[in-house]
């Protein structure tokens, strides 16, 4: 099949999109293009593919076949015009953020964000003469107040690692388009394409890190920005090739493509095991709260129902007891992994607070809505009856142990 599949479906896409095997030898499967060089038939074509003015590859740190096909795949998964593949999400983020801000400039962030993404811009990018402003996304008067004529970027998650506050994509766009100039970036990381396009609600760039669902596996680490081709020229040309060097290898966008080949398969199961286990976590009595946007009691089940297919594979939660239940919790499973990252096959379990979000202070945590007692679960591919005995053994552990209420607070009140 050739291009122009759009009107294809996203799986179909997913698996074909830009690919005809009868131009590789009948390969049904993709060629790995190792070189990282690529030989100019003249020096005359050397200088044009430098200058610009040719289209071929000629480094691997710039573009490559295999890295184009990749690329086409996720601007079409994504309904952007054009995308450029990184070395990790980090890489995809940086290499945005330093293409496209300049010292004296402001980016307005939401108010929680990955640990990485939160060092990057206040150890980072803010310690460069870019002011970092955060802004609660989901109070719309609070954007519009903050907004300056120096604010170049709105950067957000939605749902947000690991609280999974959400923002209104479209609402946010709308009201950041009416300055010029400001571009609006969406890290959709937790949902995917499959789950919700940015793009299609307004926004300009979106950023994975493609190590998490879209890869699927849990085997490579890798990073994807999907916006317009002017965009993403720059950013190949100035965020990838110069700024960050953050090149995706050759191997690692294979397999990224394999990945991508059951998606969606694999994100309606996600969902389905999520709801099942957020379900259970709530009606336990050994449970505080629970987070998930698949929940009516979830505060923005609404926005969640209408900006994404589905409630997507990630659940935060909070054990009576604090995180010192939650860690008997997390030791206490056994067939989930205590591990960070998500979107893996397999389920795993772990504590924001002490793992992924330890580059906040924790007076920062406070601040941005992460609790200490937080447990955040990737809920993988597994059987669901099997992830459900074990949330419910481990939990059962916290209701054995649970601490007795002791009087504190008349202590406290006595001091
Ligand atoms: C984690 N997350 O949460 P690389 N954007 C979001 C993320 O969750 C992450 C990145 C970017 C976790 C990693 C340990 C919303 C990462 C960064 O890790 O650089 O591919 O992506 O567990």
């Amino acid at each position: 099949m050739k291009n122009k599949q759009d009107t294809l479906g996203f799986s179909t896409r997913a698996i074909h999109h830009g690919y005809d095997p009868q131009d590789h030898h009948g390969a049904l499967i993709p060629p790995i293009y190792l070189s990282a060089t690529f030989a100019f038939p003249t020096a005359e074509y050397g200088a044009g593919c430098f200058a610009g003015e040719q289209t071929g590859h000629f480094y691997t740190r710039i573009s490559n076949p295999t890295l184009a096909l990749l690329e086409s795949r996720m601007a079409t998964l994504e309904n952007g015009e054009a995308a450029v593949a990184f070395s990790s999400g980090m890489g995809a983020i940086a290499a945005t953020f330093w293409t496209l801000l300049r010292p004296g400039d402001e980016i307005i962030v939401s108010q929680t964000l990955y640990g990485c993404t939160f060092a990057l811009l206040h150890h980072g990018i803010g310690e460069f003469g870019i002011k970092v402003r955060h802004v609660d996304l989901s109070n719309l008067a609070a954007l519009r107040e903050a907004l300056c004529p120096q604010t170049r970027m709105i950067y957000f998650e939605t749902p947000a690692n690991p609280t999974l506050q959400m923002v209104d994509i479209a609402a946010v766009a709308e009201i950041a388009h009416q300055q010029p100039g400001i571009t609006v970036v969406v890290d959709n990381t937790y949902c995917t394409p499959y789950l919700q396009r940015p793009l299609e609600m307004g926004a300009d760039v979106v950023v994975h890190s493609a190590t998490k669902y879209l890869s699927g596996h849990g085997d490579i680490t890798a990073g994807i920005t999907v916006t317009s081709h002017a965009l993403a020229q720059r950013i190949r040309l100035q965020g990838l090739k110069d700024l960050t060097g953050a090149v995706l290898s050759p191997q690692d966008a294979f397999l990224l493509m394999r990945g991508l080949k059951t998606l969606a398969l694999r994100m309606d199961r996600h969902c389905g095991n999520a709801q099942v286990i957020a379900e259970a976590l709530q009606a336990h009595p050994a449970v505080e709260s629970v987070t998930y946007p698949g929940l009516p009691s979830f505060a923005q089940y609404d926005l969640a129902a209408r900006q994404m297919k589905l409630p997507g594979g990630m659940i935060a939660f909070e054990l009576k007891g604090g995180i010192d239940t939650g860690r008997r919790f997390m030791n206490a499973l056994k067939l989930f992994s205590r591990a960070v990252s998500l979107g893996d096959a397999e389920s795993l379990a772990q504590h924001p607070a002490s793992m992924t979000h330890s580059a906040y202070t924790p007076q920062e945590r406070a601040h941005h809505g992460i609790s200490e007692g937080l447990v955040r679960l990737s809920v993988g591919l597994e059987d669901v009856a099997d992830l459900l005995a074990d949330v419910q053994q481990a939990l059962a552990t916290c209701v054995k142990h649970a601490p007795v209420a002791k009087p504190f607070q008349l202590e406290a009140h006595a001091k």
